[in-house]
């Protein structure tokens, strides 16, 4: 009896444990499940389309910046492409009144107002120095225009005792056929009599104020020249002084930047994307790296000394360390990268946010992402050969890309829109 008890008791024993054995194996896969739950969940909180509030996420999840993140790809959508001016000889730059009456810059001496189909008014600078690369250039409208009637142009001026490249300030009149004012708001920039490397893009920022790419005039010196105007980048008010933030003395006060060879494109991103700084110049190699440059207060390299020795690197560290890298280089050869802009708008889904320039040598644009903290993502060219040789690209209030083609004699603006 006593055997068959201590046998029976082992049993028992035995079978306990096999219950508890397998009740901490359920209980361990249950954990397992309760993991992987919240798991499931915290991953499909990225994917949501809710607006990107600023607030700290709680939990420190390294998952959830990706909320931030910018999707690197770049598939363009298939454009309705459209000729809205055609018979321009080198049309410039174009920027847009509040009414979305369009104005543009043709180099010849020239700003024209275009509005519901035909153009209204063409005014003719008699001080244009058109030659080469210079005269008429950059343009652009005030953000306060509904209130003072301003727009911006940058030309080559025969006013000066030497050609000379300002910032015209006009005040329009409300019938868009005459400039009740004229205001040089920013004389002396050195311009070569050939017109080689005059810049000049005007455009405002984010700040309110305006920004002035300027160019070389192929003359070595003066990239690094703290007092020169030429090879910088300005920050002024709509009188054309010098602003807080820019470089300070030795600097002339109004230089933001310099080391510029020929800055012929500002763009800015809208502060609502989300993107931490302010936005890009655009300038081109002499026969390698197109660069675009991330905008900031500094010197960006470029010192192509004794004479104009442009066999010297777009951004030299060996002379300058601390210089600027740029954002985007073209490479071993250049695409003559001139002006541009940034995608923004609905209409454009994915892209919004991507930068957009021309090419002048390669006839394309190229496409370039970039990380919210202003690092290149990736690229891409298209369009190739399609509008010849184009200036520049501008975002329009329509959310359309403009396109000024630079083949001379029967140039367009061209309207894209994704369809
Ligand atoms: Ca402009
Ligand atoms: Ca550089």
């Amino acid at each position: 009896m006593k055997k068959k008890y201590l046998i029976a008791l082992g049993i028992i024993t035995i079978v306990t444990l096999l219950v508890i054995v397998a009740g901490i194996i359920i209980l361990a896969s249950r954990k397992e499940q309760n993991i992987n739950i919240p798991d499931t969940t915290s991953n499909t909180i990225p994917d949501e389309e809710t607006p990107a509030d600023e607030e700290e996420p709680e939990d420190e999840t390294p998952q959830q910046p990706q909320t931030q993140e910018v999707d690197p790809s770049i598939i363009l959508p298939d454009f309705e492409i459209t000729t809205v001016v055609g018979g321009l000889d080198h049309p410039w730059d174009v920027d847009f009144l509040p009414d979305q009456t369009m104005l543009f810059t043709q180099r010849g001496g020239s700003l024209s107002v275009f509005r519901n189909g035909s153009t209204i008014h063409t005014f003719d600078f008699e001080d244009a120095y058109s030659r080469g690369e210079g005269g008429v250039l950059g343009l652009a409208v005030d953000p306060e225009y509904s209130r003072n009637n301003y727009v911006y142009v940058c030309l080559n001026s025969s006013r000066g005792a030497n050609p000379e490249i300002r910032v015209v300030r006009l005040k329009l009149n409300s019938a868009l056929n005459n400039i009740d004012e004229r205001t040089d708001i920013v004389t002396g920039m050195p311009s070569a009599d050939g017109g080689r490397h005059s810049g000049c893009q005007v455009e405002f920022g984010n700040d309110g104020y305006l920004w002035v790419g300027t160019g070389d005039r192929a003359v070595g010196s003066e990239p690094q020249d703290p007092v020169s105007l030429g090879g910088k980048i300005l920050r002024v008010n709509r009188d054309g002084r010098a602003i807080e933030g820019n470089l300070g003395s030795p600097y002339d006060s109004r230089i933001f930047s310099y080391g510029h060879r020929n800055v012929q494109g500002l763009l800015f991103f809208p502060t609502n994307l989300g993107f931490s700084f302010e936005g890009f110049s655009i300038e081109q190699g002499p026969d390698m790296n197109d660069e675009i440059n991330i905008l900031r207060p500094g010197n960006f390299g470029w010192n192509p000394i004794p004479g104009y020795n442009e066999s010297v690197p777009m951004t030299d560290k060996s002379l300058y360390p601390n210089a600027f890298d740029a954002m985007f280089e073209s490479g071993s050869r250049t695409f003559a990268l001139s002006g541009g802009t940034v995608l923004v708008g609905n209409v454009w889904g994915n892209l919004q946010g991507t930068i957009v320039a021309g090419a002048l040598k390669d006839e394309k644009l190229t496409f370039v992402k970039v990380n919210r903290d202003g690092s290149y993502l990736s690229t891409i060219n298209a369009f190739e050969g399609q509008f010849g040789r184009i200036r520049t690209a501008q975002i329009g209030p329509d959310q359309a890309l403009y396109l000024l083609t630079d083949n001379g004699g029967n140039d367009s603006i061209i309207r894209m829109m994704p369809k």
